[in-house]
């Protein structure tokens, strides 16, 4: 698939972005259209930047399976908006506290945490309404159980609990997994459930997408203590001011690193029945590792 291209992963990524970003502007409500604010709010918070790293994980491991068509778009820009809600959520002052996000004002500091917390609320349904017209009670159920009690709704309750205390490694890898990871393990199997993957290729990114996931928040919490905020959109050392539970907290800055080098290594062997199909993905493990936002 894409041996002609051996592509530059930054294009790649941009060129997914734009569809999905396309793609998004038609999902979400005009702002002429009444509740104004609460559409503006919505807006504001999509649109702040992103990567959009959960849409392409879905997408390409749609087309890592021979997928077709456009089917998966729906499902990509479902899994963006949950991302965003739960982005505006974490950054409430009853929750994270933070002012800012992607590099701007976080939506409470803008329009006020009522409108804020509608704002994701809003989201969350119309990521749903978006699943349900899919017509894939598999992929809407995937989605509804990573972001549930048993996946991020309960790591950021975990992770809550967390602030302040000592934890455990096995504590720290249970927050992780759950808020983080699970959204991002469930968009690589919305992608290949979708695909219609054989077993062996859902089983094979299943595994990916958990090592890759879990690798993906340690490496955000590396971030925060050596990014840059302009880099990162958010501020740095945030964490240790509000003494959350982090991997580095807990395992110190350099085992951290090493672990996630590890994780991705073994997210990058399950991708070796995929062939030149694999390359995105392997790629993708690499850019994790080195990120800058
Ligand atoms: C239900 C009240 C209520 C709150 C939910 C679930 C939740 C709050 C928050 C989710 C936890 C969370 C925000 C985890 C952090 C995950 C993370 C690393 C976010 C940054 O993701 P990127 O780097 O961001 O993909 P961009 O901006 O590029 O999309």
């Amino acid at each position: 698939m894409y041996k002609e291209a051996k592509i530059d992963l930054k294009k790649y990524l941009e060129t997914k972005r734009k569809i999905v970003d396309r793609e998004l502007d038609k999902y979400l409500p005009p702002i002429r259209k009444k509740p104004a604010t609460l559409h503006r709010a919505m807006r504001y918070s999509v649109f702040a930047g992103g990567k959009r790293l959960r849409p392409i994980l879905a997408m390409t491991a749609f087309e890592m399976v021979g997928g077709k068509g456009k089917i998966i778009l729906p499902v990509a820009c479902a899994l963006e908006l949950i991302h965003t809600y739960s982005l505006i959520h974490d950054d409430l002052p009853c929750m994270d506290n933070d002012d800012l996000r992607r590099g701007k004002l976080t939506s409470h500091k803008v329009f006020g945490s009522g409108m804020a917390i509608l704002a994701g609320d809003a989201l969350h349904a119309l990521a749903f309404e978006i699943l349900a017209k899919c017509e894939n009670p598999l992929a809407f159920e995937e989605v509804a159980k990573a972001i549930g009690t048993f996946g991020m709704v309960g790591g950021q309750a975990a992770d809550l609990e967390a602030e302040g205390k000592d934890i455990s490694l096995d504590e720290i890898k249970y927050i992780h997994t759950h808020k983080t990871a699970q959204l991002i393990k469930a968009s690589v199997r919305v992608g290949a459930i979708l695909g219609k993957a054989n077993k062996k290729e859902l089983e094979a990114l299943t595994s990916y997408g958990e090592k890759f996931g879990l690798a993906f928040q340690i490496m955000d919490d590396i971030l925060d203590i050596e990014g840059k905020t302009k880099e990162i959109g958010k501020k740095v050392g945030s964490d240790k001011v509000k003494e959350k539970a982090t991997f580095p907290k807990v395992a110190g800055l350099e085992k951290s690193k090493l672990t996630a080098k590890r994780l991705l290594g073994e997210a990058k062997e399950k991708l070796k029945g995929f062939g030149d199909n694999g390359f995105i993905f392997k790629e993708l493990a690499g850019f994790i590792y080195t990120r800058r936002s």
